[in-house]
C-alpha cells in the first residue's frame, strides 16, 4: 500500500497538512518540475530559479529527513511537462492506492487536480491548506456575513483568532487596532537604509540558475546576483535580520520611494512566505515578539503584522470567493494594451523607470511602487486589466495568481467595480512628489499642470476622474475631488483631457509574446 503525496512548487513546507499523520515507509512524496507551469506565463528568471532551487533544497531535505522522495527533473527526457502527466507517470511507478494533496493555490491547478481520481481511478484526498490563518471556507462564511468585503473588519478578526497584539481582556494593544495614520511618513534626508540579507547560492542553486539561463534566457529580468533565500533556514535568517534591521522603521516609512533604494524598510519576505518557507503566523508572532520586547515600536509591529494576518489572508479568501469571473472582470472597461516601456524600462516618467529597474534586477518592487507608481499609471491610462495582471503575474518573484490577481483587479486597477477597495488607488504628480524624491530628477516638471514638460500623471489624473465621472462622482470618498474638477473653468477642463490624450495617444504597445 503506498500513499502518493504530490508537493507542488509553492507547498514547500515540511509540516505541510499532508504530510501529517503518515508513515513514511509507504508513503512517496512527488515533485515536478514541468513546462507548464514554468512557461504559462513566461515568467521572470529569477522567479523560476528561486522556485526551482527551493524545490530542489525542499527534496534533499525530505530525504534527510528520511521521506522517499521521487523528484522529476525539468531536463528528464521522459517528463511530460503537466502536474497532471507526472502524476500519471508516478501512479504507472509506484501503483499507490490513494492520492493526498494539499489544496493548490490557484483555481487552474485546483480544476486539474478535480480530476485526478476519476482519470487515475484512484481516492484523491484534497486537504485544507491550514498554513493560512483563515481558511478559504471561514473566509466565506464571514463573507456572508457582511454587506461589503471591508478588509479592516476581518484584520479585527484575525487579531482576536490570533491574539496577536492583543491585551488580555481581548482589546487591541495600545488601544487602537489601526495605526496606518502614523505610516504615512515621506523619505527625509540622511536616513540608513538596511539592506536585507543576501544569501550566496550554493551548487543547488547554481545548477539551477545555469538550467534557467539556458531554458528561459529569452524570459524577462535578471538573473544575476541571485541572493534569495531557498531554504527555511535561510528564510528564518532573513526574517530575524528584517526584524532586528528594519521593522523599527516599517511602519513610519511604509508609504515612501527613495531612487536606488529598492527595499527601504519593507522585508523582502514574500518569495519564502508565499513558497511557504515560512509560515505567516511564524512571521507575524516575530514582530509581535519584538513589540513585547520593546525593540520595535508598535505602528510598526501594528502595520507590518496587519500586512500578514489582514491583507495577506484576506486577498487568498477574496480570491476563492470571487473566481472565476474576477480573472475577466473590467469594470471600468478599459481597453489599452500594455505598453512596451512597462517590460523594457524605457520611459522619461522617472518613477515608473526606476520601478521597473527594481523590477527587471530583483523580480520585485514594494507595495507602493506596485500600487502607486506601476498600478496607478495602468489605471489612470485605461490599459485592460488582463495585460496588467498578466504584467504583475510575470514580473515578481512573489506572484502566484491567488494573491497577484486581487491586488491587481481588486485594488489597483478597481476593475471588480469596488468589491475589494471602496474608492480607485488613483494619485496624481503631487502625491508621487511628497512620498519620494523621483521627481526632482525627472525630466517632466511636477509643478506644471499640462503640456509636454508637464508630469503626465497630472492630465492623466483628472483625465481619469472625467472619463469615469458617473461611476465614481457619488462615490463619499471622492466629493472632494469632483468638487475641485466642479471648480476648474471648461478650458482649463479641456486642457487636462488633451494634454492626457496627446501623451497617450504615441505611446507603443507592448509586443506580444512578452507575457504568455
Ligand atoms: P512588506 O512590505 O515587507 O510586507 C510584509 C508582507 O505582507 C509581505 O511579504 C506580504 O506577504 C504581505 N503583504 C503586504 N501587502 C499585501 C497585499 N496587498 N496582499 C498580500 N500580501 C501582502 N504580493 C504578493 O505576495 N504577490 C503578488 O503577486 C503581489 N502582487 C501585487 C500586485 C499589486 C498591483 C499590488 C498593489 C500589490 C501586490 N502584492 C503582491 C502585495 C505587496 O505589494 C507585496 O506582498 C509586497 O510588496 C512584498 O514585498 P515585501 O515582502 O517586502 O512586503
Ligand atoms: C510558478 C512555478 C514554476 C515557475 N514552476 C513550477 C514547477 O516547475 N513545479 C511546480 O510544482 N510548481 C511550479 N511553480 C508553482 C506552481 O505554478 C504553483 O504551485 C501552482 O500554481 C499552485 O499555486
Amino acid at each position: 500500500m503506498t500513499l502518493l503525496i504530490p508537493i507542488l512548487g509553492d507547498q514547500l513546507s515540511h509540516d505541510l497538512a499532508s504530510l501529517r499523520d503518515v508513515g513514511k515507509s509507504d508513503t512517496v512524496l512527488l515533485l515536478m518540475e514541468v513546462a507548464e507551469e514554468t512557461t504559462y506565463v513566461r515568467h521572470h528568471k529569477r522567479k523560476i530559479a528561486l522556485i526551482l532551487a527551493a524545490m530542489r533544497h525542499f527534496a534533499e531535505e525530505a530525504r534527510a529527513a528520511g521521506w522517499t522522495v521521487d523528484y522529476v527533473r525539468l531536463d528528464d527526457p521522459e517528463n511530460s511537462g503537466s502536474f497532471t502527466g507526472e502524476v500519471a507517470r508516478a501512479v504507472s511507478r509506484h501503483s499507490p492506492h490513494a492520492i493526498r494533496i494539499v489544496e493548490p493555490g490557484e483555481w487552474r491547478v485546483r480544476e486539474m487536480i478535480d480530476g485526478w481520481a476519476a482519470r487515475f481511478d484512484l481516492p484523491v484526498e484534497i486537504i485544507s491548506d491550514d498554513r493560512f490563518i483563515c481558511g478559504i471556507l471561514e473566509f466565506q462564511t464571514w463573507a456572508q456575513s457582511r454587506n461589503d468585503l471591508v478588509m479592516e473588519f476581518f484584520y479585527r478578526e484575525m487579531r482576536r483568532k490570533t491574539g496577536l497584539l492583543m491585551t488580555a481582556d481581548g482589546q487591541p494593544e495600545g488601544g487602537a487596532w489601526n495605526l496606518d495614520k502614523e505610516n504615512r511618513a515621506p523619505p527625509k534626508r540622511g536616513l540608513n537604509y538596511p539592506e536585507p540579507m543576501h544569501f550566496t547560492p550554493d551548487d543547488v542553486t547554481n545548477d539551477v540558475i545555469a538550467t534557467v539561463a539556458a531554458l528561459f534566457g529569452d524570459h524577462f529580468g535578471r538573473l544575476e546576483k541571485f541572493a534569495l533565500p531557498v531554504t527555511a533556514a535561510q528564510a528564518r535568517r532573513a526574517l530575524a535580520h528584517f526584524v532586528r534591521t528594519a521593522l523599527p522603521d516599517f511602519g513610519t516609512y511604509q508609504d515612501a520611494m527613495v531612487t536606488g533604494q529598492d527595499w527601504l524598510y519593507h522585508s523582502w519576505l514574500s518569495p519564502a512566505l508565499n513558497l511557504g518557507l515560512l509560515t505567516p503566523l511564524e512571521v507575524a508572532q516575530a514582530a509581535a515578539d519584538a513589540y513585547a520586547a520593546g525593540t520595535v515600536p508598535l505602528n510598526a509591529a501594528e502595520g507590518f503584522i496587519r500586512q500578514i494576518i489582514g491583507w495577506r489572508e484576506y486577498v487568498r479568501g477574496y480570491y476563492w470567493l470571487e473566481m472565476p469571473d474576477v480573472a475577466t472582470a473590467n469594470a471600468l472597461e478599459a481597453t489599452r494594451p500594455l505598453p512596451e516601456f512597462y517590460w523594457t524600462g524605457e520611459t522619461d516618467m522617472r518613477c515608473m523607470a526606476e520601478a521597473i529597474r527594481n523590477t527587471r534586477d530583483h523580480a520585485y518592487a514594494h507595495h507602493i511602487q506596485r500600487l502607486m507608481v506601476l498600478g496607478n499609471f495602468a489605471m489612470l491610462a485605461g490599459v485592460r486589466p488582463q495585460d496588467v495582471a498578466d504584467w504583475f503575474l510575470v514580473v515578481y518573484a512573489d506572484a502566484y495568481e491567488w494573491v497577484e490577481l486581487p491586488n491587481v483587479i481588486g485594488m489597483s486597477q478597481h476593475a471588480d467595480g469596488g468589491r475589494l477597495a471602496t474608492k480607485p488607488y488613483a494619485g496624481g504628480g503631487s502625491y508621487i512628489n511628497r512620498m519620494s524624491d523621483h521627481c526632482g530628477g525627472c525630466r517632466y516638471d511636477v509643478k506644471l499642470k499640462v503640456g509636454p514638460d508637464a508630469c503626465p500623471l497630472n492630465a492623466l489624473y483628472w483625465d481619469f476622474l472625467a472619463r469615469h465621472e458617473r461611476r465614481f462622482r457619488r462615490n463619499r470618498r471622492m466629493v472632494q475631488m469632483y468638487a475641485n474638477w466642479d471648480r476648474m473653468k471648461p478650458e482649463v477642463r479641456d486642457a487636462y483631457r488633451a494634454s492626457a490624450a496627446t501623451f497617450l495617444d504615441p505611446i507603443e504597445p507592448a509586443a506580444r509574446g512578452w507575457a504568455r
